[in-house]
């Protein structure tokens, strides 16, 4: 399998759920105009020049984060990161990562991190994480992570929480998601992913 990844973009939460599971991959560095390291553009492996994009263990190619993060879920051993098909829980893991893509990902960080939203569209996508937010917090309080145990979306969230500083997105107002994210980052698969990834951020 191959990753294609931008340093601590949304693609960190599938090197996490392949570190977690223990799962080999080779990680391919897509770079900031968008080339590949043999000279390609990227868009021929996705059309819409987003990171993630996989190369699956059958051949074919697969993007989005939550397909992605779905397809890397039912790989793992049984358990390791999602949960049994047709189980309450596993629907539930379904939609905390649709959850995180749209309410947050793309509805809230997207515009706040990007370069092409003004001023009006930026103190929108701000206003908007009060919701999601204050929501994560309640469902938060006194559980470790999304569902029952560490799953793919738990990986996404924590993916997207990174960014809340460079965003501007003032985390210690909701101290259970806070706390939420110094958990996952002491988590070892966590925590390797992100020291894989350290480096290449700091020299771009
Ligand atoms: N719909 C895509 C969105 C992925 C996405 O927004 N990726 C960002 C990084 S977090 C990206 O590659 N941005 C590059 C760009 O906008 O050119 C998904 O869910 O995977």
């Amino acid at each position: 399998m191959q990753l294609y990844f931008r340093p601590f973009a949304c693609s960190l939460a599938a090197r996490i759920a392949l570190e977690e599971a223990g799962l080999d991959a080779e990680y391919i560095l897509v770079d900031e105009d968008g080339r590949l390291p043999d000279g390609r553009d990227f868009r021929e492996v996705s059309p819409m020049g987003y990171v993630p994009a996989i190369e699956t263990v059958s051949g074919f190619t697969l993007t989005e984060g939550p397909a992605i993060l779905t397809y890397i879920a039912e790989l793992a051993p049984e358990g390791a990161l999602s949960f049994t098909g047709f189980s309450e829980a596993h629907y539930r893991m379904l939609a905390w990562l649709n959850f995180t893509g749209t309410e947050l990902h793309k509805s809230v960080f997207s515009p706040l991190l990007g370069k092409k939203a003004g001023p009006e569209e930026r103190a929108a996508a701000l206003a908007r994480v009060a919701l999601p937010f204050d929501l994560l917090s309640r469902h938060l309080e006194g559980r470790e992570f999304l569902e029952d145990r560490f799953t793919v979306a738990d990986a996404y969230l924590l993916a997207v929480l990174n960014w809340c500083e460079s965003a501007g997105v003032a985390i210690a107002d909701w101290p259970a998601l806070l706390a939420y994210r110094t958990r996952l980052r002491a988590r070892p698969s966590v925590a390797r992913a992100m020291a894989q990834e350290w480096p290449l951020l700091k020299a771009a």
